[in-house]
């Protein structure tokens, strides 16, 4: 595994808030980011690592919320939910997307079923608050194993990354080593059509589409250790155009589970790496002790994205 020599330097907190550098919080692990920009404020939702070492798997029972006007200074909030709060879950509260509408905030992610419907499933949970709590808002997972047959892994049906069209549509993006997509109900509540596969190389997880003047990106993890690639189209149903490497493998991690957005006419690439260092005697991060990290993502003329520069630094002048 590619090993990230370079120290962070020790987080300022300041009664909950957190100056930017990369990782950007180092109190506690945090993974798989998803990103909501909401009136003047980012939401950044992600998964929080919680396993006592890098040996063995992921430990993960809730998710984690935290916010900024800025970019730099970051407020912390309380978890938003734990994967149990869906009573059909047993546990593993993995990757997650964020969106809000009319008013209520939809928080699509992944869990693992009980014994009913064994293997991962995306469940969708609301509130009238970007930072929760949030409840289940059907009662029952919007997509469970046995609805996907493309492998035998039980796991390819994780990693909802939801994308809006001008005129409301929204499409579920999700999957590992076969990404798929498919329509959701106008309530959001229901899938809307049939599950549809797409043709992108490499591809391991980690999904999420964006929008550009009048390109659409979808980004993922391909290979393993994962760098981040990506495919552009003029359509959010495809055909997908391969474009490349956008992120390298994330520093002391095997994953790199990007989010991307755009605040005050700039663009961010959010991701995590395991660069950590150990404190107060306890383990580094690592493959299963994860951390945030933010870079500014760039543009070309030509609408293709430039490579990410991995930093130590972060996001340094407010916005
Ligand atoms: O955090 C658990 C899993 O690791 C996520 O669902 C994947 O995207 C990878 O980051």
């Amino acid at each position: 595994m590619f090993k990230f020599s370079s120290l962070a330097l020790p987080i300022m907190f300041t009664s909950g808030l957190a100056m930017a550098q990369n990782p950007l919080f180092t109190d506690e692990f945090t993974a798989d980011p998803a990103a909501l920009v909401h009136k003047d404020t980012v939401y950044l939702y992600t998964g929080h690592d919680e396993a006592p070492n890098n040996d063995v798997f992921f430990e993960m029972h809730d998710w984690l919320a935290f916010s900024s006007t800025d970019m730099v200074n970051w407020k912390k909030h309380g978890p938003i939910m734990k994967a149990t709060d869906f009573k059909w879950a047993k546990g593993d509260a993995w990757a997650s997307h964020m969106i809000e509408r009319d008013g209520t905030f939809y928080f699509f992610t992944t869990v693992r079923h009980d014994e009913s419907k064994p293997g991962f499933a995306i469940g969708v949970a609301t509130s009238k608050s970007p930072t929760g709590p949030f409840k289940d808002a059907i009662g029952h997972a919007l997509v469970t194993d046995d609805m996907t047959k493309h492998t035998p892994n039980d796991w390819d049906d994780i990693d909802p990354a939801i994308y809006v069209e001008e005129n409301g549509d929204t499409y579920m993006f999700f999957g590992n080593l076969v990404p798929k997509y498919v329509k959701l109900s106008d309530d959001l509540l229901s899938l809307d059509g049939e599950i549809k596969t797409i043709d992108l190389p490499n591809f391991t997880e980690a999904l999420w589409v964006h929008k550009k003047d009048d390109n659409y990106y979808v980004s993922y993890a391909c290979e393993f250790p994962e760098k981040i690639c990506y495919a552009m189209s003029k359509s959010i149903k495809g055909p997908w155009q391969y474009k490349g490497i956008l992120n390298e493998i994330a520093g002391n991690s095997e994953t790199n589970h990007q989010s991307i957005i755009e605040f005050k006419g700039k663009s961010y690439f959010i991701y995590h790496t395991g660069a950590v260092p150990p404190k107060d005697g306890k383990p580094s991060g690592g493959r299963f002790r994860r951390s945030v990290a933010i870079e500014p993502l760039y543009y070309n003329a030509d609408g293709t994205l430039q490579r990410v520069i991995m930093t130590t630094e972060g996001i340094v002048e407010p916005q």
